[in-house]
């Protein structure tokens, strides 16, 4: 019997309803939800392979702990685990005082999961040292939607989007990051052509090359743009001046300072046409106008002001508070807001509350039943790895975040994990970058499993409820804070018992209660209904009969006099500046189709088929200038480290412009990834570190020689092995590709390029983890003198075919590409055995590979895809006939340029 459990996607902050399909408390399947309201059924590439990453090969089942840095880890019980991290804990505390510990979080977990571990910090232990990835994420948002709005509350919601007539998206690539939010958008330009969408994205994007007008800003000059628009608007006379008298506060000194901001001025900051900046402002004006934006306003050191600046737009317009309209921050986490609803910051406290309040701590203290909470502010993110590093921080607890690979500067984060006395680690998978300095590492349940709520970007609150049981060992992440912290209160003998928890309800009733009379009230709301209701938003009082689509309709807000503040941003240059000597922008962000640090995207082969492997994306006018060929391998530096990776040309990228996903890190590369060279500086208001860009230099590397093994897989044990190889090679990295099917985990790839031939022993230790040694079916040709040797594993599949399921080339690979298509495929010709054994190792004429793949649900690749274009196909023709962009719909976007740029007109 197939059970069908309703619960959320476990990635972006779109917070898709998804079904999980389960059989013997097996995860099966995976559909979208068709009655929830963030996407009616749809999902995107991530979501609808989320049943192909529910594998357990490379979880985490048992505990494992080391008394010793120098001996491996063991397997040891949850008592022996919990207890050590007890006595570590209370030592630490007793000998240095409550600050001495931290926990770093994570916008990924559930509210239940987080209410426990911030009542753990700031009610038991007395510290505000709690902090999460969030401050990675959206830290920018909350400060800005609070200096401005009073309240950290997004005031808009999905639906918005179908009432806007000018759509402004800033700093948000939504197409790769939030995609069925721009499925939304698709269909509502579809419906009502004259709506205008704008980009403000130093990139050319996927969505900013379908939007009405793109402004390619340099990076960091949102401030100045904005502020630009306001002037024209002001002098177009646009402004709603009745509102900003009636609601408002501050808009005299903002217009003094918006004054100078004439277009000419502000084309020359942002490197943009004076024009551009009219006709944005005039659609703006306009309205009804809804903006949209990410990471690239909120991971800045002027955060707080990108923020302010662009909310000033719409309370100097009135365009907030009605539909199709409002400032609306898209949340990165699937759970962010729900950490944020709890306070799980080392500046904020349940409920919305602010720890520098009086009032507000003694109300905390009271719901918690403890003497009072602590006042001085936490350690943020930054903040607090310094403090591990210099040793004020000695014991750290660290739950379901990587910072050993998502946090700037990373060189310095490493030293400091290194240096900390007790390191937790709670995760859900084994290969993480942070798990490596676990003293005590735990497992955590994961999506499919767990059990709570969660709230998406439009403050929709959404029951997680468990398909299948927890594998092995692994528990729930409430849970293990729970018993820790029910030991904890016994060792420091407290006497108190605030975590009397057997069930997640029994949680999340006690986190309603603190929201009773704040902005996020959700009184109203039981457990239960939300199950029994589907998803409803905040704020949901006792006695409403419903949640409130969009906030302020009333123009009263979370101030002491009810009126919005205008904040009176002046642009600065960002910090990270360009010189001589660091000529080129780098930027960095998202792939479609990964996640973050890819424990768990990474399991997934076909999630490898968009972008295969780490590469820097650079102008064709610089490569020129540099005689970089697309494919040479360069190495990228500034004074905190440097990276080594290809180079590929792109058009996305202005000149002196170049982008890194921000995805691959050392389990899948030799090196850190592009965090080794991110800055540690950080906003002064919300503490949010510039994630996005920095200055760097780069020079291409000479490396002759190169290998590329390729491997059908069964389990990704084999992929565990075969990182330990990475580090050997100069450039090196590892990956799938393929489909995942019934049978394997898809086709493992590492690259490696290096000056010289290493030692032939390496290259056997390689052959013997993928079985192609000794009585393999193999084929081999060796050229000695020319240092080129070929191997290819021919094996028999279940439909009696020849099958190519392994390939080995040393020395020089051109070939890849071509073998990669021919893996896997049942087709092995007699012109690929002449091939193998012949001296010859470009291709054979007249062999293309079919490119990277386009559609990922179906399998459809860029060159078919551009065969049909030139042929006459058009978006529906490729829909109809090739089926790509049928399913999920995340390559449509696309397949457009592609239609646009291949079309015969
Ligand atoms: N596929 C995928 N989706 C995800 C995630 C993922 O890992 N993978 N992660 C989720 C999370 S946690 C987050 S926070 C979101 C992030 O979602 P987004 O913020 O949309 O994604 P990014 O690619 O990080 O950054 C967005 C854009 O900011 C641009 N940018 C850089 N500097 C500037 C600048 O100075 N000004 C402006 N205006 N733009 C700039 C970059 O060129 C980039 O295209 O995605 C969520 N969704
Ligand atoms: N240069 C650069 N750096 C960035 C960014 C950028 O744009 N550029 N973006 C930043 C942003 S916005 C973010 S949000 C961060 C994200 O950075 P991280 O938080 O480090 O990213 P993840 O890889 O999602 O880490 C989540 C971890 O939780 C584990 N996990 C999954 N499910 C569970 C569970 O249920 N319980 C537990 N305990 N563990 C689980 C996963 O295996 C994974 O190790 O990266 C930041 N870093
Ligand atoms: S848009 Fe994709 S990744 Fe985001 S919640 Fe929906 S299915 Fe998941
Ligand atoms: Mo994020």
């Amino acid at each position: 019997m197939i059970k069908q459990t309703k619960s959320t996607c476990c990635y972006c902050g779109v917070g898709c309803g998804v079904i999980i399909h389960s059989e013997n408390d097996k995860i099966i399947d995976v559909k979208g939800d068709p009655n929830h309201p963030a996407n009616f059924g749809r999902l995107c590439t991530k979501g609808s392979t989320l049943h192909l990453s529910a594998k357990l090969d490379n979880r985490l089942l048992y505990p494992e702990l080391r008394t010793n840095r120098d001996l491996p880890r063991k397997r040891a019980t949850w008592d022996e685990s919990l207890d050590l991290a007890v006595e570590k804990f209370a030592k630490t505390i007793e000998t240095h005082g409550p600050d001495s510990v931290a926990f770093y979080l994570s916008g990924q977990l559930l509210t239940e999961d987080y209410y426990v571990f911030n009542k753990l910090a700031k009610g038991l232990i007395g510290t505000n040292n709690v902090d999460t990835n969030s401050r990675l994420c959206m830290s920018s948002a909350v400060a800005g939607y609070k200096v401005t709005l009073g309240a950290d509350a997004p005031p808009a919601c999905y639906e918005d989007i179908d009432h806007t007539e000018c759509l402004f998206i800033a700093g948000s690539n939504t197409a790769f990051a939030h995609p069925i939010i721009y499925r939304r958008i698709e269909d509502a330009k579809a419906k009502n052509p004259n709506l205008k969408i704008v980009v403000v994205d130093p990139r050319q994007t996927d969505t900013a090359k379908a939007a009405d007008l793109h402004l390619a800003i340099l990076p960091g000059t949102d401030v100045a743009l904005f502020n630009g628009m306001l002037h024209v608007m002001l002098w177009e006379g646009m402004l709603n001046h009745a509102y900003i008298e009636q609601y408002t506060n501050g808009f005299a000194e903002l217009k003094e300072t918006v004054r100078e901001y004439t277009p000419k001025m502000v084309a020359d900051i942002c490197g943009i046409k004076e024009a551009d900046i009219i006709t944005a402002a005039k659609w703006f004006g306009k309205g009804p106008s809804l903006s949209m934006y990410c990471m690239g306003l909120n991971q800045s050191v002027h955060g707080t002001e990108k923020n302010a600046a662009l909310i000033n737009l719409h309370l100097a317009t009135g365009q907030i508070g009605k539909p199709g309209a409002g400032p609306f921050s898209l949340t990165g986490q699937p759970n962010a807001m729900g950490g944020r609803e709890v306070g799980g910051m080392a500046t904020l406290m349940s409920g919305h509350r602010d720890l520098a309040n009086a009032e507000h701590r003694a109300e905390v203290a009271d719901l918690w039943g403890v003497d009072s909470v602590p006042e001085t502010p936490g350690k943020s993110a930054i903040e607090m790895f310094d403090a591990v590093k210099e040793g004020s921080i000695k014991a750290i607890w660290i739950a379901c975040t990587n910072p050993a690979h998502s946090m700037p500067d990373l060189n310095s984060v490493l030293e400091a994990l290194d240096t900390a006395q007790f390191v937790v680690v709670q995760d859900a998978f084994n290969n993480t970058e942070t798990a490596k300095y676990a003293d005590v590492l735990l497992p955590a349940s994961t999506w499919g499993e767990k059990e709570g709520s969660v709230t998406n970007s439009e403050r929709r609150i959404t029951r997680v409820n468990p398909a299948v049981a927890t594998p092995a060992e692994a528990r729930h992440d409430w849970a293990i804070a729970v018993d820790f912290a029910q030991r904890l209160e016994q060792r420091l003998a407290k006497g108190s018992a605030l975590f009397p928890y057997s069930t997640t309800e029994q949680i999340f009733n006690e986190h309603r209660e603190t929201t009773r009379g704040r902005d996020l009230d959700i009184t109203g709301l039981s457990y239960d209904l939300l199950n029994e209701q589907g998803p409803q938003q905040w704020p949901f009082k006792e006695g409403d009969a419903s949640g409130k689509a969009r906030l302020y309709a009333d123009g009263v807000f979370q101030k002491p006099d009810g009126r919005a503040q205008f904040v009176n941003a002046v642009y600065k240059a960002t910090a990270d500046k360009t010189d001589a000597r660091h000529p080129l922008h780098l930027l960095t962000g998202r792939l479609r189709d990964q996640w973050h640090g890819m424990s768990r995207t990474g399991n997934v082969a076909q999630l490898f088929n968009h972008a295969e492997e780490p590469v820097i994306q650079m102008n064709a006018d610089d490569m020129m200038r540099r005689s970089i060929n697309n494919g040479d391998i360069v190495k990228v530096s500034n004074k905190r480290g440097s990276l080594v990776l290809p180079a590929q040309v792109s058009d996305e990228v202005r000149p002196s412009q170049t982008f890194i996903p921000m995805h691959w890190g050392s389990q899948y590369m030799n090196g850190l990834g592009v965090n080794a060279l991110m800055p540690p500086s950080f906003d002064k208001t919300s503490k949010q570190p510039e994630l996005k860009h920095t200055a760097i230099k780069l020079e291409k590397l000479e490396l002759p020689w190169r290998m590329t093994v390729m491997r059908t897989i069964h389990n990704l044990e084999v992929l565990q092995k075969i990182r330990g190889f990475l580090s050997h090679f100069e450039y090196a990295s590892c990956g799938l590709f393929g489909r995942q099917t019934e049978t394997h985990s898809g086709m493992l790839i590492l690259r490696a390029a290096h000056t010289e031939a290493p030692d032939a022993q390496m290259i056997e230790e390689i052959d013997a983890i993928l079985g192609m040694t000794g009585d393999a079916p193999l084929l081999n040709y060796l050229d000695a003198k020319r240092g080129i040797s070929k191997r290819i594993l021919v094996e028999t599949n279940l439909e009696n075919k020849a099958e190519v399921t392994g390939v080995r080339l040393v020395g020089e690979t051109l070939a890849t590409a071509w073998l990669k298509d021919v893996m896997g495929t049942g087709e092995f010709s007699p012109e690929l055995r002449r091939w193998a054994l012949a001296p010859l190792s470009a291709p054979p004429a007249g062999q293309r590979s079919r490119g990277k793949i386009v559609c990922n649900c179906l399998d459809v690749a860029e060159n078919e895809i551009i065969d049909n274009i030139q042929l006459g196909a058009d978006l529906i023709t490729l829909q109809n006939k090739l089926k790509c962009g049928t399913q999920c719909g995340s390559c449509v976007p696309e397949l457009k340029q592609l239609v646009r740029i291949y079309a015969k007109n």
